[in-house]
């Protein structure tokens, strides 16, 4: 079972990447335990970021590992193109996408049509990201079939819905991933691992609910999700992605910059209230992290 973090993005006043916060960060949660990267994904803000910039995040973290799924899904065919063949030159995991977005009622065979010209140019294995919420699409288990063949090797699928994910399980030599931090226990229970933005902030308390789970001490890991749950709740009502800058300068005390832009970063007076609100929380998550 693996624990994959999307990492956020950081960015700089000027709106420029951050690159020596990206690689603080990538550095921390590698030295933390943390399996893999997935890169340019919602907390890392990719569908707001340049093909350009995708390229520069893939060359910074690089530095640092290559356990990377890199995501490069977008709009401008053109550009996911380009950035599969930039890939070439570095030794990763594997590449990823969502599903084209914003407009509607496109049909099934279009949406496969993209993941094969991804499949046509990837000189990495592929993973899909499922992401209907944000995308507006489902590839389903069935739609999957269709077209998949042993290049696809994995999915993430964000899904408040476990069974959803678990269908694609039904797929020989595939690996199934949830990604939605309030079901990090039941990803790393009943499927191959979580993606999870927590692992942002909270690196040390998701590795020790995989270790706990490893040893069979459910109860203790589920106390740790309870406590992802109680952290995503306080979160959300501030902007989630905004609040998980702030959460990892709290946790794990050190600068991740500032989200840009439609995402923009917190006011003042919700980062102060955010803090108040998680503060208590901070006496817990160490006696856990202990
Ligand atoms: C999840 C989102 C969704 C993480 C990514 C991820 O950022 O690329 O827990 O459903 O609100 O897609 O964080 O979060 P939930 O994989």
């Amino acid at each position: 079972m693996e624990i994959i973090t999307p990492i956020l993005t950081p960015f700089k006043n000027n709106g420029d990447i951050d690159k020596e916060a990206l690689k603080t960060h990538v550095n921390n949660l590698i030295t933390k335990g943390i399996d893999l990267i997935f890169l340019n994904g919602s907390t890392g803000l990719g569908p707001a970021l340049s093909k350009d910039e995708k390229l520069s995040t893939l060359k910074t973290i690089y530095d640092i590992t290559g356990k990377i799924i890199f995501q490069v899904g977008g709009l401008n065919i053109n550009d996911v193109i380009e950035l599969l063949k930039a890939s070439k030159e570095f030794d990763i995991v594997g590449v990823a996408s969502y599903s084209p977005f914003y407009f509607p009622r496109i049909p099934e065979k279009m949406l496969i049509k993209y993941f094969k010209t991804i499949e046509e140019y990837s000189p990495h294995p592929i993973y899909i990201y499922n992401y209907p919420l944000a995308t507006g699409y489902d590839i389903s288990a069935k739609t999957l079939e269709k077209f998949m063949d042993s290049k696809f090797v994995g999915i993430k699928d964000t899904n408040q819905d476990l069974s959803h994910s678990l269908e694609y399980k039904s797929l020989k030599n595939f690996k199934v991933y949830n990604g939605s931090d309030s079901l990090i226990y039941y990803s790393l229970l009943s499927l191959d691992g979580s993606v999870t933005a927590a692992s942002n902030y909270l690196p040390e308390i998701v590795v020790k609910m995989k270790n706990l789970i490893q040893n069979g001490k459910l109860n203790e890991a589920l106390e740790l999700q309870k406590l992802i749950i109680s952290i995503l709740e306080i979160s959300r009502k501030y902007g989630q992605l905004s609040s998980n800058y702030i959460l990892v300068r709290e946790f794990q005390g050190y600068n991740v910059g500032i989200p840009r832009g439609p995402i923009f970063p917190l006011e003042d007076e919700d980062v102060k209230a955010l803090i108040q609100e998680i503060n208590p929380l901070k006496d817990k998550i160490r006696k856990f992290s202990s």
